[in-house]
Protein backbone atom coordinates (compact mmCIF):
# COMPACT_ATOMS: atom_id res chain seq x y z
CA UNK A 1 0.00 0.00 0.00
CA UNK A 2 1.13 3.63 -0.65
CA UNK A 3 3.53 5.27 1.53
CA UNK A 4 1.56 7.60 4.18
CA UNK A 5 3.52 11.00 5.62
CA UNK A 6 1.68 13.14 8.02
CA UNK A 7 2.56 16.43 9.22
CA UNK A 8 1.00 17.65 12.75
CA UNK A 9 1.00 20.59 14.46
CA UNK A 10 0.35 22.49 17.58
CA UNK A 11 -3.68 22.15 16.95
CA UNK A 12 -3.49 18.14 17.73
CA UNK A 13 -2.40 18.89 21.03
CA UNK A 14 -4.75 21.70 21.78
CA UNK A 15 -7.75 18.90 23.07
CA UNK A 16 -5.29 17.78 25.86
CA UNK A 17 -4.85 21.33 27.33
CA UNK A 18 -1.83 22.17 25.74
CA UNK A 19 -1.72 26.18 24.03
CA UNK A 20 -1.29 26.64 20.14
CA UNK A 21 1.00 29.22 19.16
CA UNK A 22 -1.15 31.61 16.99
CA UNK A 23 -4.85 31.05 18.74
CA UNK A 24 -5.90 32.88 21.55
CA UNK A 25 -3.15 31.03 23.86
CA UNK A 26 -0.19 32.31 21.43
CA UNK A 27 1.33 34.31 23.75
CA UNK A 28 3.43 33.64 26.71
CA UNK A 29 3.29 36.23 29.37
CA UNK A 30 3.03 38.84 26.69
CA UNK A 31 5.80 37.42 24.57
CA UNK A 32 5.33 36.39 21.38
CA UNK A 33 6.58 32.80 20.81
CA UNK A 34 8.26 34.04 18.23
CA UNK A 35 10.40 36.50 20.35
CA UNK A 36 11.70 33.48 22.78
CA UNK A 37 12.01 30.83 20.57
CA UNK A 38 15.24 32.63 19.46
CA UNK A 39 19.10 31.82 19.90
CA UNK A 40 19.28 35.58 20.27
CA UNK A 41 16.34 35.61 23.07
CA UNK A 42 18.49 32.43 24.80
CA UNK A 43 21.78 34.37 24.28
CA UNK A 44 20.40 38.18 25.77
CA UNK A 45 18.31 36.81 28.12
CA UNK A 46 18.65 32.91 29.35
CA UNK A 47 16.44 32.75 32.26
CA UNK A 48 13.47 34.20 30.44
CA UNK A 49 13.77 31.12 28.29
CA UNK A 50 14.79 28.93 30.26
CA UNK A 51 11.68 29.53 32.53
CA UNK A 52 9.55 29.34 29.00
CA UNK A 53 10.96 25.84 28.51
CA UNK A 54 10.70 24.69 32.17
CA UNK A 55 6.75 25.75 31.95
CA UNK A 56 6.26 23.98 28.73
CA UNK A 57 7.94 20.80 29.79
CA UNK A 58 6.03 21.08 33.16
CA UNK A 59 3.19 21.31 31.15
CA UNK A 60 3.63 18.63 28.61
CA UNK A 61 4.16 16.03 31.04
CA UNK A 62 1.14 16.25 33.01
CA UNK A 63 -1.01 16.35 29.45
CA UNK A 64 -2.33 13.16 28.13
CA UNK A 65 -2.61 12.10 24.28
CA UNK A 66 -6.17 12.47 22.81
CA UNK A 67 -7.97 10.51 20.51
CA UNK A 68 -6.15 11.87 17.28
CA UNK A 69 -2.96 10.68 18.92
CA UNK A 70 -4.67 7.91 19.38
CA UNK A 71 -5.99 7.35 15.84
CA UNK A 72 -2.85 7.87 14.79
CA UNK A 73 -0.79 5.27 16.61
CA UNK A 74 -3.85 2.76 15.39
CA UNK A 75 -3.40 3.93 11.85
CA UNK A 76 0.84 3.42 12.17
CA UNK A 77 -0.10 -0.16 13.65
CA UNK A 78 -2.88 -1.43 11.29
CA UNK A 79 -2.26 0.32 7.83
CA UNK A 80 -0.28 -2.48 5.79
CA UNK A 81 2.27 0.41 4.08
CA UNK A 82 4.37 2.88 5.72
CA UNK A 83 3.34 5.87 8.10
CA UNK A 84 5.72 8.18 8.44
CA UNK A 85 4.71 10.93 11.02
CA UNK A 86 6.95 14.26 11.48
CA UNK A 87 5.43 16.35 14.09
CA UNK A 88 6.87 20.75 14.60
CA UNK A 89 5.23 19.97 18.36
CA UNK A 90 8.04 19.36 21.21
CA UNK A 91 6.01 17.51 23.37
CA UNK A 92 5.75 13.92 23.61
CA UNK A 93 2.16 12.64 23.07
CA UNK A 94 2.38 11.14 20.06
CA UNK A 95 5.01 8.92 21.77
CA UNK A 96 2.75 8.55 24.96
CA UNK A 97 0.12 7.18 22.87
CA UNK A 98 2.40 4.77 21.05
CA UNK A 99 3.65 6.31 17.90
CA UNK A 100 6.73 6.69 16.44
CA UNK A 101 7.67 10.20 15.30
CA UNK A 102 10.43 12.50 13.56
CA UNK A 103 10.67 15.35 15.81
CA UNK A 104 11.53 17.81 12.93
CA UNK A 105 11.34 21.07 15.45
CA UNK A 106 13.08 18.58 18.53
CA UNK A 107 11.56 17.94 21.75
CA UNK A 108 11.14 19.24 25.51
CA UNK A 109 11.98 16.26 27.15
CA UNK A 110 15.93 16.40 25.76
CA UNK A 111 18.32 18.58 26.64
CA UNK A 112 21.38 19.53 24.27
CA UNK A 113 25.16 20.75 24.89
CA UNK A 114 25.60 23.49 22.81
CA UNK A 115 29.69 23.24 23.69
CA UNK A 116 30.00 19.57 22.45
CA UNK A 117 26.53 18.28 21.08
CA UNK A 118 26.22 15.94 23.89
CA UNK A 119 22.35 15.30 24.23
CA UNK A 120 20.32 14.00 27.31
CA UNK A 121 17.30 13.38 28.80
CA UNK A 122 16.27 17.21 29.86
CA UNK A 123 15.37 17.24 33.83
CA UNK A 124 11.92 19.12 34.19
CA UNK A 125 13.53 21.95 35.66
CA UNK A 126 16.44 22.94 33.64
CA UNK A 127 19.14 25.60 35.27
CA UNK A 128 20.55 28.45 33.16
CA UNK A 129 23.93 26.80 32.78
CA UNK A 130 23.12 23.50 33.07
CA UNK A 131 25.95 21.18 32.82
CA UNK A 132 26.44 18.93 30.19
CA UNK A 133 27.14 15.52 31.97
CA UNK A 134 29.56 14.73 28.78
CA UNK A 135 31.85 17.60 28.63
CA UNK A 136 30.90 18.87 32.26
CA UNK A 137 30.66 22.26 30.38
CA UNK A 138 27.93 25.01 31.85
CA UNK A 139 26.79 25.11 27.96
CA UNK A 140 23.06 22.56 28.58
CA UNK A 141 20.51 24.50 26.40
CA UNK A 142 16.64 22.69 25.54
CA UNK A 143 17.22 20.47 22.66
CA UNK A 144 14.91 22.52 20.37
CA UNK A 145 14.53 24.04 17.15
CA UNK A 146 14.77 27.54 17.48
CA UNK A 147 13.57 30.31 14.69
CA UNK A 148 16.98 30.65 12.36
CA UNK A 149 17.93 27.35 13.52
CA UNK A 150 17.83 24.21 10.61
CA UNK A 151 15.11 21.28 11.90
CA UNK A 152 16.34 18.40 12.28
CA UNK A 153 15.97 14.97 9.77
CA UNK A 154 14.97 17.38 7.07
CA UNK A 155 16.59 15.03 4.31
CA UNK A 156 14.78 11.97 5.64
CA UNK A 157 11.39 14.01 5.11
CA UNK A 158 12.19 14.70 1.90
CA UNK A 159 13.22 11.42 1.02
CA UNK A 160 9.18 10.52 2.32
CA UNK A 161 7.97 13.44 0.51
CA UNK A 162 8.82 12.35 -2.98
CA UNK A 163 7.78 9.10 -2.39
CA UNK A 164 4.71 8.98 -1.04
CA UNK A 165 1.04 8.47 -2.24
CA UNK A 166 -0.59 10.15 0.49
CA UNK A 167 0.37 13.56 2.45
CA UNK A 168 -1.83 14.94 5.53
CA UNK A 169 -1.40 18.23 7.70
CA UNK A 170 -3.11 17.83 10.86
CA UNK A 171 -3.54 21.19 13.09
CA UNK A 172 -1.33 23.29 11.81
CA UNK A 173 -1.38 26.96 10.50
CA UNK A 174 0.87 26.73 7.58
CA UNK A 175 3.00 29.73 8.61
CA UNK A 176 6.09 28.46 9.84
CA UNK A 177 8.40 27.25 7.02
CA UNK A 178 9.89 24.33 6.23
CA UNK A 179 7.10 22.20 7.37
CA UNK A 180 4.34 25.09 5.81
CA UNK A 181 5.94 24.15 2.21
CA UNK A 182 5.71 19.83 2.93
CA UNK A 183 2.41 19.75 0.96
CA UNK A 184 4.21 22.07 -1.73
CA UNK A 185 6.50 18.59 -2.10
CA UNK A 186 4.22 15.98 -1.87
CA UNK A 187 1.84 17.64 -4.45
CA UNK A 188 5.06 17.72 -6.82
CA UNK A 189 5.52 14.24 -6.03
CA UNK A 190 1.68 13.13 -7.31
CA UNK A 191 0.66 12.09 -3.43
CA UNK A 192 -3.02 12.93 -2.65
CA UNK A 193 -2.94 15.66 -0.14
CA UNK A 194 -5.62 16.49 2.78
CA UNK A 195 -5.74 19.01 5.34
CA UNK A 196 -7.33 18.53 8.80
CA UNK A 197 -7.92 21.25 10.52
CA UNK A 198 -10.02 23.92 12.87
CA UNK A 199 -9.84 26.49 10.29
CA UNK A 200 -7.86 26.82 6.88
CA UNK A 201 -4.28 27.15 7.41
CA UNK A 202 -2.49 29.89 5.29
CA UNK A 203 -1.56 27.33 3.14
CA UNK A 204 -4.93 25.46 2.41
CA UNK A 205 -5.74 26.04 -0.95
CA UNK A 206 -2.97 23.44 -1.73
CA UNK A 207 -4.48 20.40 -0.63
CA UNK A 208 -6.94 18.60 -2.70
CA UNK A 209 -9.07 17.98 0.36
CA UNK A 210 -9.66 19.55 3.51
CA UNK A 211 -11.71 18.48 6.59
CA UNK A 212 -12.91 21.03 9.73
CA UNK A 213 -13.40 20.51 12.74
CA UNK A 214 -11.31 19.58 15.99
CA UNK A 215 -8.86 17.10 15.27
CA UNK A 216 -10.15 14.05 18.06
CA UNK A 217 -13.09 14.10 15.95
CA UNK A 218 -11.36 14.24 12.16
CA UNK A 219 -8.54 12.63 12.75
CA UNK A 220 -9.82 9.46 14.05
CA UNK A 221 -13.03 9.26 11.21
CA UNK A 222 -10.04 10.19 8.64
CA UNK A 223 -8.03 6.83 9.98
CA UNK A 224 -11.11 4.84 10.15
CA UNK A 225 -11.77 5.68 6.67
CA UNK A 226 -8.25 4.55 5.53
CA UNK A 227 -8.53 1.32 7.26
CA UNK A 228 -11.64 0.28 6.07
C1 LIG B 1 14.77 27.70 9.23
C2 LIG B 1 9.95 24.99 18.47
C3 LIG B 1 16.70 28.06 7.95
C4 LIG B 1 9.90 26.11 19.40
C5 LIG B 1 9.24 26.05 16.43
C6 LIG B 1 12.05 35.80 8.21
C7 LIG B 1 12.99 35.99 9.20
C8 LIG B 1 13.55 34.90 9.91
C9 LIG B 1 13.19 33.61 9.59
C10 LIG B 1 12.24 33.44 8.60
C11 LIG B 1 11.68 34.50 7.92
N1 LIG B 1 10.80 34.00 7.01
C12 LIG B 1 10.78 32.66 7.11
C13 LIG B 1 11.67 32.31 8.06
C14 LIG B 1 11.99 30.98 8.47
C15 LIG B 1 11.28 30.69 9.77
C16 LIG B 1 9.79 30.91 9.62
O1 LIG B 1 9.12 30.16 8.93
N2 LIG B 1 9.28 31.97 10.29
C17 LIG B 1 7.86 32.26 10.20
C18 LIG B 1 7.37 32.82 11.55
C19 LIG B 1 7.66 33.28 9.09
N3 LIG B 1 11.53 29.29 10.01
C20 LIG B 1 12.62 28.95 10.73
O2 LIG B 1 13.34 29.74 11.28
C21 LIG B 1 12.93 27.46 10.75
N4 LIG B 1 14.30 27.28 10.40
O3 LIG B 1 14.10 28.22 8.38
O4 LIG B 1 16.12 27.50 9.11
C22 LIG B 1 18.09 27.64 7.94
C23 LIG B 1 18.63 27.30 6.72
C24 LIG B 1 19.95 26.91 6.68
C25 LIG B 1 20.69 26.86 7.86
C26 LIG B 1 20.12 27.21 9.07
C27 LIG B 1 18.80 27.61 9.13
C28 LIG B 1 12.76 26.86 12.13
C29 LIG B 1 11.34 27.00 12.56
C30 LIG B 1 11.16 26.20 13.85
C31 LIG B 1 10.86 27.15 14.99
N5 LIG B 1 10.47 26.34 16.15
N6 LIG B 1 8.96 25.25 17.46
C32 LIG B 1 8.88 25.84 20.47
O5 LIG B 1 7.98 25.00 20.25
O6 LIG B 1 9.01 26.49 21.51
S1 LIG B 1 7.99 26.63 15.47
C33 LIG B 1 6.49 26.52 16.30
O7 LIG B 1 5.51 27.22 15.53
C34 LIG B 1 5.95 25.13 16.31
O8 LIG B 1 6.90 24.14 16.49
C35 LIG B 1 5.29 25.00 14.96
O9 LIG B 1 6.18 24.42 14.07
C36 LIG B 1 5.16 26.39 14.49
C37 LIG B 1 3.80 26.64 13.90
O10 LIG B 1 2.90 26.35 14.86
P1 LIG B 1 1.69 25.35 14.52
O11 LIG B 1 2.09 24.00 14.98
O12 LIG B 1 1.22 25.48 13.12
O13 LIG B 1 0.65 25.94 15.51
P2 LIG B 1 -0.18 27.28 15.33
O14 LIG B 1 -0.55 27.77 16.68
O15 LIG B 1 0.52 28.21 14.38
O16 LIG B 1 -1.48 26.74 14.59
C38 LIG B 1 -2.33 25.85 15.29
C39 LIG B 1 -3.26 25.25 14.27
O17 LIG B 1 -4.06 24.27 14.93
C40 LIG B 1 -4.21 26.27 13.66
O18 LIG B 1 -4.31 26.03 12.28
C41 LIG B 1 -5.55 25.97 14.37
O19 LIG B 1 -6.65 26.21 13.51
C42 LIG B 1 -5.42 24.50 14.64
N7 LIG B 1 -6.18 24.00 15.78
C43 LIG B 1 -6.40 24.60 16.97
N8 LIG B 1 -7.15 23.79 17.76
C44 LIG B 1 -7.40 22.67 17.05
C45 LIG B 1 -6.79 22.79 15.79
N9 LIG B 1 -6.87 21.84 14.84
C46 LIG B 1 -7.57 20.73 15.14
N10 LIG B 1 -8.20 20.53 16.33
C47 LIG B 1 -8.13 21.47 17.31
N11 LIG B 1 -8.75 21.26 18.47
Amino acid sequence: MEKIVILTGAGISAESGLGTFRGAGGLWENHRVEDVATPEAFARDPALVTTFYNQRRAGAASAKPNAAHAALARLQAEYDGEVVIVTQNVDGLHEAAGATVLHMHGQLDQALCAGCGHRWPAPMEMAVGEVCPACKGPHGRPDIVWFGEMPYDMDEIFGHLVSCGLFAAIGTSGQVYPAAGFVQEADAAGAHTVELNLDPSSVVSQFAETRFGPATQTVPAWVAGLLS
